[in-house]
């Protein structure tokens, strides 16, 4: 399928997703949400690949849904685009049992804010912004805003960010753990490289487990997650690469970790 609103290129195990509608901030129509679909079944389906990054072309991120769809058009139910789309793009990316980072290259509004969140790890260029923007066309925030934003910097700058509306810098969001890290503008892309081609050359099959554990122990109490650990560790030992990376470290030389 070729795609008009986004790029996917594989390189070194690593897929790579661009927003492409840079002269309105990559904002989501639903001929991109189809293409984000099909890219991710195709992320899915390709047992090489060991990383997904997601980034925007051009001086923004994603300035989230796209306003002048007309499905945004008053009477219609914005809860059928949300169910269709941005809900399994969110579960799509917490769930792939490979490590998604996002490169936040400019401004993330509304929805295109929470996308980035939903990524395993975020970083984010100097002059980007994080803005739940939604009260200020009356909305609340969706794509998983008022799950994450609690979680990751608590309930007063959830609660803040969404009924003030106002950009939270990447440094802020840094010092806030909304993010991993932010970094100079001119970095952002060796900085994203780099920290893939870790990722692409690390324990895939423990990546993908350790996501399981982090993301479910915010629904559980102690007792269930120790089981969960010890449930997921069994998995985790059992892979090649728990043995090569024992060897590696009794034998004093790097791993070579195969992802399997
Ligand atoms: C846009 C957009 C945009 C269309 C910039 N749409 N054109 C999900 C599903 C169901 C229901 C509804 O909700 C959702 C989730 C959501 O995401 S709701 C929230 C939707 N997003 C917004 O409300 C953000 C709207 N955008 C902005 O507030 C600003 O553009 C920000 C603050 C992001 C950036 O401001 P500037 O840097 O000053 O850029 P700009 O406003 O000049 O935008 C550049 C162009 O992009 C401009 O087009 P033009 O043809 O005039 O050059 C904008 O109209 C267009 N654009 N966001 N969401």
């Amino acid at each position: 399928m070729p795609y008009e609103t986004i790029l996917f290129d594989i390189a070194d195990g690593i897929a790579t997703i661009t927003l492409n509608r840079p002269e309105k901030l990559n904002a989501f129509t639903e001929a991109m949400h189809q293409e984000l679909r099909d890219a991710m079944t195709r992320v899915r389906a390709k047992a090489s690949l060991r990383v997904l990054v997601l980034t925007g072309a051009g001086r923004g991120f994603c300035a989230g849904q796209d306003l002048s769809e007309p499905a945004m058009a008053g009477n219609s139910d914005v809860s059928t685009t949300l169910e269709r789309n941005y809900n399994p793009l969110v579960l799509g990316l917490r769930d792939l049992p490979i490590p998604v980072i996002c490169a936040v290259n400019g401004v993330a509004a509304g929805a295109g804010c929470n996308i980035a969140l939903a990524a395993d790890i975020v970083i984010a260029a100097r002059s980007a912004r994080f803005m739940q923007v939604f009260s200020r066309i009356g909305l609340i925030p969706d794509a998983g805003g008022t799950y994450v934003l609690p979680r990751l910097v608590g309930q007063a700058r959830a609660l803040g960010m969404s009924l003030l509306a106002e950009p939270v810098t990447a440094e802020q969001a840094e010092s806030w753990g909304l993010i991993w890290k932010c970094v100079d503008d001119a970095a952002l892309q060796a900085e994203t490289r780099r920290i893939a081609g870790q990722l692409a050359a690390g324990a895939t099959k423990a990546y993908g487990l350790i996501k399981k554990a982090l993301y479910a122990s915010s629904q559980n109490n102690a007792e269930r997650q120790l089981a969960l650990e010890a449930e997921l560790q069994r998995e985790a030992a059992r892979t090649a690469d728990f043995r090569e990376g024992v060897s590696a470290f009794l034998e004093k030389r790097p791993a070579r970790f195969s992802g399997r």
